[in-house]
């Protein structure tokens, strides 16, 4: 692994990398990457893995661990499947879920890219068990992916980060709605950069917001287009808790990117791409579940007051 002199590190990758991978899987799977995650009341880690086969469709698959990084039991057949009779967005595999758990349904939310011939969209389904799903359907129309919703309502309305690709690039905006259904009330939340940045033109929201005294804290990647392909980093973002599209501070530099050989080699290299997170009974740590080259499920883990205090010093509005 190349050396990041001088860098302070905001995330430390686990001893036992990749944690997940095909080679676990209890029925034939190509690859499994960006999971969903989050903690179920009796404290199990729940990740919800995309697993692709080999049409290169994807489904998801729930793994569950007492400790969050191994023990996993996983379930024996796919979770949740496309079901592009009823769906038809879902003919080429649903991808990336993102899960929130909305106190106020007593149930979780889970977010993901519909794949279908009109491009990724974004689809929601409700679930209390991770086992019955109900389908809201297709909430923004192609070409949109990257959301999450957050835990509870803003001035009455749900509030859905996703990223829709304008001719201006692929930013990070929020939506609201009163029912889950329709939405409306589009903000601009987070734009790429132009030019030589590392979030240059392309950004997109990894896992759900974290909420925290100072505001929703947002991990989000970019992505930038070289030579020799994609490069997907991370950096991070602080937006007003009543007010989630106003950004309070974002950070200049990535604070994680590909160095370890399983996030460099694997079917798309040089991807680290994060769609959950859990967090510690300390409520400060932070677990971040993140596909590595679009092949295997890692986990690195942080501090929430860390990155709050490196967007103090390095942030700016
Ligand atoms: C993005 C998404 C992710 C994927 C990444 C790298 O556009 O499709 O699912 O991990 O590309 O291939």
């Amino acid at each position: 692994m190349r050396a990041q002199a001088g860098y302070e590190e905001l995330f430390h990758r686990h001893a036992s990398n990749p944690i997940l991978t095909a080679a676990d899987w209890p029925y034939p799977a190509h690859t499994v990457f960006n999971a969903g995650a989050t903690r179920l009341r009796d404290g199990t880690t729940l990740l919800l893995c995309r697993v692709e086969d080999r049409r290169g469709h994807s489904h998801l698959c729930a793994a569950r661990s007492a400790n969050g990084v191994d023990g996993w039991v996983i379930d024996r057949e796919p979770t949740l499947r496309p079901d592009p009779d009823r769906y038809p967005e879902e003919l080429w595999g649903i991808e990336d879920p993102r899960i929130t758990f909305v106190e106020e349904l007593g149930k979780f939310a889970v977010a993901y890219t519909a794949f279908s011939t009109g491009g990724p969209g974004v689809a929601l389904a409700l679930t209390e068990d991770f086992s019955h799903f109900e389908r809201c359907g297709l909430i923004m129309q192609p070409d949109d992916k990257d959301a999450a919703l957050l835990p509870r309502r803003i001035d009455g309305r749900f509030a859905l980060l996703h990223r829709p690709m304008t001719d201006s690039g692929a930013h990070i905006c929020i939506s609201f709605s009163p029912d889950l259904r329709n939405w409306g009330g589009h903000k601009l939340m987070l734009p790429a950069r132009k030019g030589g940045w590392w979030d240059a033109n392309k950004v997109g929201l990894s896992p759900p917001l974290i909420e925290t005294p100072q505001g929703w804290l947002m991990i989000y990647h970019g992505v930038r287009q070289t030579a020799s392909g994609s490069l997907y980093r991370l950096g991070i973002a602080l937006f007003a808790l009543d007010e989630p599209a106003r950004c309070l501070s974002r950070g200049d530099s990535w604070i994680f990117g590909p160095e370890a050989p399983y996030e460099r080699d694997g079917d798309v290299g040089n991807v680290t791409f994060p769609c959950g997170y859990t967090l510690g009974n300390d409520g400060d740590t932070i677990n971040l579940y993140y596909g590595a080259a679009d092949t295997s499920i890692a986990l690195a883990s942080g501090s929430v007051r860390q990155l709050l205090g490196w967007l103090d010093e390095h942030g700016h509005g």
